[in-house]
């Protein structure tokens, strides 16, 4: 019998899977694809090994671990450690990628382009390196934007938004919607759906763009504005506000979205991303197309089911109808997370 719940004393290989593991957590923070495969497999591989292996032929014996893992496998066992890992360039430069990750809009790509520049810290990036004004506010802001916002501030700032609003159109709604939607405590950002039953996305765009983010910069509440990275098609606006009296700056989105898709972008807006996706998945199986303007049918696909036409429109007001139509039951915001 196997010891009581110790998974680690329990598997002969459980060091090595451990070190692996680092290496495999390193590999995804730095979204480095092939390799994050190949050390899980190697983990699953290695997991189900009632004997210890010990030599790089014994690894490579094993069905999922190639020459280059079953070498790193055997250095591991006769040291007790991996060189790659003890590495001090190897783990600053990874400490340092995940302090330059946290800068707002830097991918990795960016995160590693300043890395190989020779920048080491935050202060490196504001007073050497060439930024892009969004980088620039993602630096200066660094500490604001990586702090969590607590629910009754995410509602403080959608009720500033929505009494500007109202003081020009009632009839446009302004509703809160990502992780606040789906309940959460607290949010990375805020996000606001603007909306109204009638109007199209341009009379959304011009009532918010031409009126109420002015209006809003006006009072104070409104920041800056951050531009968008991928192609924007106008129907986004993102920028930071800050609460009268307070001098942290939150990331703020507002989405408009003319009445004709507010139940898909409702949908869309909720989230989770993965949540997203499922659905997403379910509406092609099903020969339809699900997106953030709404759900349609007779998408006709080619090969590798590459889009060949947008097809027809089957719901995009009404997020509950979305659900019927795709036949799943009912899940209120606070269960889409997967
Ligand atoms: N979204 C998505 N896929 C993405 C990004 C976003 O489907 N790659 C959708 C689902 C999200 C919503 O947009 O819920 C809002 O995006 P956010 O990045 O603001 O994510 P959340 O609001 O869910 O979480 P957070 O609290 O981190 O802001
Ligand atoms: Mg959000
Ligand atoms: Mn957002």
């Amino acid at each position: 019998k196997k010891h009581d719940g110790d998974s680690k004393t329990a598997n002969p290989n459980s060091r090595t899977i451990e070190v692996l593991q680092q290496m495999l957590d390193y590999y995804t923070r730095t979204s480095d694809v092939w390799r994050t495969i190949a050390y899980r497999k190697a983990i699953s591989a290695l997991r189900q090994q009632t004997t210890k292996i010990v030599t790089k032929s014994e690894a490579i014996a094993i069905p999922g671990i190639g020459e280059r893992l079953a070498a790193k496998i055997e250095e591991i066992v006769f040291t007790n450690r991996l060189r790659r890992l003890e590495n001090a360039n190897f783990t600053t430069e990874d400490h340092i990628l995940q302090l330059f990750l946290g800068v707002y809009g830097a991918g990795v790509s960016q995160a590693s382009r300043w890395i190989a520049q020779g920048y080491r810290s935050l202060d490196d990036l504001r007073t050497k390196a060439d930024l892009t004004r969004n980088q620039r506010v993602g630096v200066e802001r660094y500490d604001d934007f990586r702090q969590r916002i607590p629910r009754s501030e995410v509602e403080a700032h959608g009720a500033i938004v929505r009494r500007a609003v109202h003081e020009v159109d009632a009839d446009v709604q302004v509703i809160i919607g990502g992780s606040y939607r789906r309940g959460a405590a607290n949010s990375g950002d805020i996000d606001l759906i603007i909306t109204k039953p009638d109007a199209t996305i341009e009379q959304i765009r011009d009532l918010m763009v031409d009126g109420i983010v002015p209006k809003l910069f006006d009072q104070g509440f409104l920041q800056t504005g951050l531009a968008t990275t991928s192609r924007g098609d106008g129907s986004k606006w993102h920028g930071a506000s800050a609460l009268p009296g307070s001098a942290i700056w939150r990331r703020i989105d507002l989405l408009f979205v003319p009445g004709a898709e507010i139940g898909a972008a409702l949908l869309y807006f909720t989230g989770n991303d993965i949540f997203n996706r499922s659905m997403r998945l379910l509406a092609s199986k099903k020969g339809m197309r699900l997106n953030q303007r709404g759900l349609y049918r007779d998408v006709l696909r080619g090969a590798n089911r590459v889009k060949l036409t947008d097809g027809t429109l089957v719901e995009g007001r009404d997020e509950r109808r979305i659900f019927e139509i795709l036949g799943v039951p009912w899940r209120p915001p606070e269960h889409r997370i997967c």
